[in-house]
């Protein structure tokens, strides 16, 4: 059978700073354009994870996810950004939880997806990938997983390299992986593992970068990859000097501000929450805060 994969939509009502296009509705074409290729290949679409930037939103930032989300249906895993909190208990609240009880099918941890000819054994963000639990070892066995995977030593930014994977789980005949953005590909002895790299270009970094999905035969075992449409002339070239500025303002007027309070705690609490819900807030930051803060931000 046909299988499409992709990994880290990142999906947002947000407009990055570096785009001067209509942002929400070069997503929605994009998704629509991948709704074509299910249908035209006879494949689901399954993702390996991040498939929301952030749940981080406003009443207003819900209602356009859901109409950004409004008739398209995937399945996969979790990422880091898919969870509030980056821990899969609290998967089904906020934002997410409304795109994934009704777009996207999440296969639970410890789940086997059973497909006519191959299965799907899903690693969420926080699990490792492990071949033991492969419960038909003579058919195809895929992994899919959401976690830091690199083409190579030079390019490491953490986690594994695809050949230390691919060698310390001889199990999985194909390995997809999400997370690292960068897209790629490696083999060995006869397995593969691929990574779709990122669908949206929000940075202005990925002014060249070609997005695409995976188009994987199970019979054949052949594969390639479906590059997504874009549009040129979308990126403001100028903003990158501009956003680092407001960054520095931002922080100093954070830290400036809790000089002048006397009761810190409650309002602590507060600022850091809005001061979190910056786009520029990286993953490991807000964990570091729900850790440092018992779980309170
Ligand atoms: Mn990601």
């Amino acid at each position: 059978m046909k299988l499409l994969f992709g990994a880290d939509l990142h999906t947002t009502p947000k407009t990055p700073e570096c785009r001067t296009d209509d942002f929400v509705s070069a997503q929605r074409t994009k998704l629509e354009w991948i709704m074509e290729q299910k249908k035209k290949y006879n494949a689901p679409f399954i993702t390996a994870g991040d498939i929301i930037d952030t749940n981080s939103l406003t009443a207003n930032e819900v209602y356009t996810m859901l109409d950004l989300w409004e008739g398209i249906h995937m399945e996969g895993i979790l990422g880091n950004h898919d969870l509030p909190y980056h821990k899969i208990e609290f998967a089904e609240t906020k934002m997410i939880g409304q795109i994934l009880r009704k777009n996207y099918k999440w296969y639970e941890p410890n789940t086997v997806q059973t497909f006519p000819d191959c299965y799907i054994y899903p690693f969420n963000f926080g699990v490792e990938i492990d071949d033991s639990v492969i419960k038909y070892p003579d058919d195809f066995n895929i992994a899919i997983y959401h976690g830091m995977v690199t083409e190579s030593k030079d390019k490491y930014l953490g986690g594994n390299t695809a050949l230390e994977l691919l060698k310390k789980n001889p199990g999985f005949d194909l390995i997809i992986t999400g997370d690292n953005h960068i897209p790629f590909e490696t083999s060995y002895k006869g397995r593969l593992l691929i990574n779709p790299g990122c669908l949206t270009r929000d940075t202005i970094s990925l002014v060249n970068y070609k997005p695409s999905i995976v188009l994987y035969d199970t019979e054949t075992r052949e594969w390639e990859r479906l590059y997504v449409p874009i549009k040129d002339g979308v990126f403001n070239l100028e903003t990158t000097s501009r956003v680092n500025k407001k960054k520095k303002v931002d922080m100093d007027e954070f830290v400036a501000s809790l000089k002048n309070t006397k009761d810190v705690s409650n309002v602590f609490i507060g600022k850091l929450k809005s001061w979190l819900t910056g786009e520029d807030i990286t993953d490991n930051i807000q964990t570091i805060v729900y850790d440092c803060t018992g779980g309170k931000v």
